[in-house]
């Protein structure tokens, strides 16, 4: 990257690494130094810190107390539990590999669990994959915050897959190390080896993860860790938890930690496939190739920053005013799309017609365990189909539209969607990828991409070493950076940043009600008591609390805040202003972009 036209130090780079940067908080909350001011940067300068951000996953200069994605123990780490999937893979018989999570991370356990088995279709072999998500399969779609408190149903999800199993590899996915609900079921493989052999997955180190009590238990998600330490000793137990950096915006674990959860667990997996079925054996060179697989798919997706700073620049311009972004998308790809809109409503308090996914297939090509979920509601309706009858119609040039798709899908297809849509709209821009050789579609592409404004073609040179598979994982990685860029860029511009905290974050668990209290300490610069007051005072909308209230724990106030909207920014008017929440909600109706807003009164 030419780092000098944007001020990127080596030191900045490595800022959060000092012992003194933010020391009371994990890496996973800890706010980065590279993105202090992103709410002011413009499009282009967006897309360069959030490289420079996902850069610091993979870092030039080692020396750091941490450990990260390459170094020596994590690799071997990997190396020792692809080894035990090979095991599974080569004796499936009652036996599972289960990859589980909350929000991103259950999200990224069923697109990795999906891939996996689908190569095990095509090898005619059973399916060893599962995933669980908590909150069940409308969590894949859409925000279900609450069940990640529970740690209880985190272990009767895990007793229900695994019922008659003899062995489970379980992996459990928690960026912060802090998911009660991912907790509830380490702890239940701890209490159950002979079945049961415990991962988990996250990107803070040990004694980082959470110590908070959990309402019911014995056991903390610190305490889980440290058992796990132990059993780790003997290989009774793994942990893979490098550092990735603070997120570009604090706490959106949506972004690196989603990314790196992609990158370890698909490397294991498929490093346990080649031992299983290409002979191959699992060794510490073809672990770190592949990790070097990875690194490489950053370069070639930021190679196009010019292109994904237009679209950043379409996107942002379109939810400035009141419309919409849409992805539609082919394959796996598509899944990164609907994964990438459902993040939009708990990150950036969105709503779900703000941006919006559709897969060519709709359910039939998802295959989740649930099946069709239309039921539920127009944001669960997700085939390209619903998108013709529901959103098409009403498209404007000022709605943003993104084809997603690779050369190996059914590009004619694209184009006759890429036709519809152009009659409606003009703002349509294609994302797709390639690899070199592949010319196949190359009439079809030049059709596209005259219908479109903007067109971004990641090529890829077929390298020996990257088999077919790995090298969709990277089309899909960068996808998810090319996305994750688009949709955290639109809400930079739209205002829905402070510095680089996301103020008009939900307070739907404890989690995130903890997150929200330490910001409005941070830019009220009140102490915490009179923070969580005024942010419980925003929950119950009242202007003085009452003992029912103060007495209530965590888990209630965050139950009633799923109902509320604009939560901190109001509890931060108030502590600004020392208004009342009535004089605080016309303060806010009358300047709705929060930045703004937060600007004018700390002024
Ligand atoms: C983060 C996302 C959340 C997290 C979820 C699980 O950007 O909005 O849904 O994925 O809270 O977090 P963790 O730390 O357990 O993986």
């Amino acid at each position: 990257m030419a780092k000098s036209d944007w001020t990127c130090s080596l030191s900045a780079m490595h800022e959060w690494e000092s012992p003194d940067y933010e020391p009371s908080l994990p890496v996973s909350e800890k706010s980065n130094p590279l993105t202090r001011d992103i709410d002011r940067a413009s499009a282009s300068s967006i897309v360069k810190m959030l490289q420079a951000c996902d850069a610091q996953m993979f870092p030039e200069e080692t020396g750091s107390t941490y450990h990260r994605l390459l170094s020596d123990q994590v690799v071997t780490t990997l190396m020792e539990v692809a080894k035990r999937v090979e095991l599974i893979l080569k004796d499936p018989e009652d036996s599972l590999v289960i990859l589980s999570g909350c929000g991103t991370s259950g999200r990224l356990a069923f697109l990795i669990t999906s891939g996996f088995n689908r190569a095990l279709r095509q090898l005619n072999q059973s399916p060893v994959y599962s995933y669980i998500i908590a909150g069940g399969d409308r969590a894949l779609l859409s925000s279900q915050e609450a069940p990640e408190d529970d740690p209880k149903l985190g272990m009767l999800s895990l007793k229900k897959v695994c019922e008659g199993k003899k062995r489970v590899l379980f992996i459990g996915i928690s960026c912060g190390l802090s998911a009660p609900f991912v907790a509830g079921q380490l702890d239940f493989c701890l209490q159950h080896p002979e079945v049961y052999t415990p991962v988990l997955v996250g990107f803070n180190p040990a004694h980082q993860a959470r110590d908070e009590p959990l309402p019911g238990c014995t056991f903390t998600f610190l305490s889980v860790v440290q058992r796990m330490q132990e059993l780790a000793k003997s290989h009774q137990a793994f942990l893979i938890n490098p550092a990735v950096g603070p997120e570009a915006i604090s706490g959106s674990s949506r972004m690196k930690g989603g990314s790196a959860t992609k990158i370890l667990l698909e490397v294991v997996l498929s490093a346990a496939h080649a031992a299983a079925f290409s002979h191959a054996p699992v060794a510490y060179n073809g672990i770190l190739q592949r990790l070097r697989a990875y690194e490489k798919t950053l370069d070639v997706t930021y190679a196009q920053s010019e292109i994904i700073t237009d679209l950043v620049e379409a996107a942002g311009e379109s939810l400035r005013c009141g419309r919409r972004v849409c992805y539609l998308g082919w394959g796996s790809l598509a899944l990164l799309g609907l994964i990438d809109a459902s993040e939009c409503n708990p990150t950036f308090g969105a709503d779900y017609e703000d941006v919006r996914g559709f897969i060519s297939g709709g359910y039939g090509e998802l295959n989740n365990k649930e099946g069709p979920m239309t039921a539920l509601g127009p944001e669960f309706c997700i085939a390209h189909e619903d998108f013709l009858h529901q959103v098409l119609p009403r498209l404007t040039d000022k709605d943003t539209v993104l084809l997603i798709y690779t050369h190996s899908d059914d590009v004619s297809k694209v184009v006759d969607l890429a036709r519809r849509v152009r009659e409606k709209t003009s703002n349509l821009h294609a994302v797709y990828h390639q690899t070199e050789e592949d010319t196949s579609a190359a009439l079809q592409q030049d059709d596209i991409s005259r219908l479109c404004l903007s067109t971004l073609k990641i090529a890829w040179l077929q390298g020996a070493s990257v088999s077919a598979s790995l090298q969709h994982m990277q089309w899909e990685l960068s996808t998810k950076l090319v996305l994750n860029a688009v949709s955290t860029g639109a809400h930079v511009l739209k205002g829905k940043i402070y510095q680089n905290h996301m103020i008009d974050v939900q307070v739907t668990n404890s989690k995130l009600y903890r997150r929200a209290t330490r910001l409005l300490q941070k830019v009220s610069g009140r102490p915490e008591s009179q923070c969580e007051e005024a942010l419980l005072k925003t929950i119950y909308r009242v202007d003085k609390l009452t003992l029912d209230m103060t007495s209530s724990d965590v888990i209630t106030h965050t139950c009633t805040a799923v109902t509320r909207t604009k939560v901190v920014p109001l509890a931060l008017v108030c502590l600004l202003t020392g208004c009342s929440l009535r004089e605080a909600e016309s303060h806010l109706e009358r300047q709705p972009v929060v930045r703004e807003a937060v600007e004018v009164w700390l002024s």
